[in-house]
Order: structure tokens, then C-alpha cells, then sequence
């Protein structure tokens, strides 16, 4: 049986290509930098989550209690998000996770060795559905102006951070509702970063890794990378005013607070 008669499937790995594309084209996809996971169980048959395992299973340094029969598509370690929208099974695969929470196996279409970014990916996936989250999108990527922010102390306050970025343009209220949590700085991969992640994710879509990258988790992976490209946009305007040597005046709290109403935003 192949996975690729399968068109909703197909259909949501082909965005997945789609913006991995996109991440690479916009410069913040260099080397293997940025990782992809989505959670595809709801587009599989029964059949299809059923396949036979293309690998032994892998264990699991934490119980995912929640992710029990889970099925991912995961973007591989090492490979470059220009290859992954080239070509997404060549350099990603489709994991399943043991009943028990506890291993992984590969299901389509190579075995293709996870991102490092796996156990945080996992982590993350766990505590969204455990919370009755449907998040089914967890995107990291390394995006220069906003990476650049991290490097001022000020800007590692989220309240400061979000406000800025915020008043620089409407859309990015209305596109980032919930602003943005700030993780200070931890080793890439690691189960530190991923656990402080979490903290933020209670209150936040989208985090900021201290000197690193970006986390946004989301239901659909064109939203989550529309969510980080208008704070891209956001953070461009600010610098470049400050490039030009002025400070820029950024909406008042009253026009952000108006467009809460006019747009119907919960936050
Ligand atoms: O996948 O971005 O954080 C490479 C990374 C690790
Ligand atoms: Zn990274």
C-alpha cells in the first residue's frame, strides 16, 4: 500500500513542502537550521496506521501519555529545508508513536532519522493535545530579524517584546493574538529548552529562544508561518527605522486595544 494514494495526506505534506520552501527562500533556513512536525493521524485510514513498521522501534526518554498511536510527519536530522520542499519523504518521514507512549517507529516512506528537535517536538505535541489544544503544527525556524531582537537585553522581556512588535503594524496584533513567550537561552535539542518552552506555550503561540530561533505552534502550518513572517515584518520596520535614526512611534494603546473589538480577538 502507498501512502501517496492517499490525497488529504499528500495534500497536507505538500504545504508542509510548501512552507519549508518558503523558510529557505526567506534566509532563515540556513544549513539544516529549523525543524517541522505534524501531527497527520486525522488524515490516515485505519489501514494506513496500521502499517507495518519500516524500523525497530526507538525509545523515548519521556512517557508521551497523550500521543499513544500518533502518527507525525517529522522532518529528518541534518536535512535542509530547501531539500525537505524539494522532495519532503526524502528528507522527513512519517513516525508512529507505541500505544504505550513510550517508542517510536517509521511508517513511510524511508527511514529517515528524525530531527534533533525530536523529544522538544514531542514534548510540545504531548502537552498541546493533553490540553485539548488541536495544534496539530509545531514549526521551528531561525529568522535573522527576529534572532537579532534576542540579542538586546531589553527586548528579553515578553511584555516589552510583544508590545513593540505589536504597534509597528495592526496585522500583527490581530496575526499574534497572544504575543510572545521568551525562553533565556538553553542548548538546541535539549529537554531544558523544550520544558521551558512549554511553560511559555500555557500562555503564548508563538516563543522566542533566546540567541536562537523561534517556536510557533499552531493548526495549520501555512497560519504558523504567516504568525512568524508578520513578525519578521513587525521587527523590519522597527530596525530599519532605527537604522535611519529615529525611533519609531509605534500605535498608541488605545488603537492596539480597538482592534480587539473590531477584530473579534479573545486576547
Ligand atoms: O534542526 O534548528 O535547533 C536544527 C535546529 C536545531
Ligand atoms: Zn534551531
Amino acid at each position: 500500500m502507498s501512502i501517496r494514494k492517499n490525497a488529504c495526506l499528500m495534500a497536507e505534506i505538500e504545504r508542509i513542502a510548501e512552507v519549508a520552501g518558503y523558510l529557505w527562500t526567506k534566509g532563515w533556513a540556513e544549513r539544516n537550521g529549523g525543524n517541522i512536525s505534524v501531527n497527520v493521524t486525522a488524515l490516515m485510514t485505519e489501514e494506513e496506521r496500521n502499517l507495518p513498521a519500516l524500523t525497530d522501534a526507538v525509545p523515548l526518554q519521556d512517557t508521551m501519555n497523550s500521543l499513544g498511536g500518533q502518527i507525525f510527519y517529522v522532518t529528518g536530522t541534518g536535512r535542509r529545508m530547501r531539500y525537505v520542499a524539494q522532495d519532503p519523504f526524502a528528507h522527513g518521514a512519517l513516525i508512529r508513536v507505541a500505544t504505550d507512549g513510550r517508542s517510536y517507529d517509521m511508517i513511510a516512506e524511508q527511514p529517515i532519522a528524525p530531527t534533533s528537535e525530536l523529544p522538544s517536538h514531542l514534548l510540545m505535541h504531548n502537552y498541546l493535545l493533553a490540553n485539548g489544544r488541536n495544534n496539530r503544527v509545531v514549526l521551528h525556524t531561525h529568522p535573522t530579524d527576529l534572532i537579532g531582537l534576542t540579542h538586546c537585553r531589553p527586548f528579553l522581556d515578553s511584555e516589552k517584546l510583544t508590545r513593540t512588535l505589536w504597534s509597528m503594524i495592526p496585522e500583527c496584533r490581530i496575526v499574534v493574538p497572544r504575543g510572545i513567550g521568551i525562553v533565556p537561552y538553553e542548548i538546541p535539542g535539549s529537554l531544558d529548552l523544550a520544558h521551558a518552552t512549554i511553560k511559555q506555550l500555557a500562555h503564548h503561540d508563538v516563543v522566542f529562544w533566546e540567541k536562537h530561533g523561534i517556536l510557533a505552534v499552531g493548526e495549520d502550518i501555512i497560519e504558523c508561518f504567516d504568525a512568524i513572517d508578520t513578525l519578521s515584518k513587525s521587527a523590519q520596520i522597527y530596525l530599519n527605522a532605527r537604522m535611519a535614526g529615529f525611533e519609531p512611534e509605534g500605535m498608541t494603546d488605545q488603537q492596539l486595544d480597538d482592534l480587539v473589538p473590531a477584530f473579534g480577538l479573545d486576547h
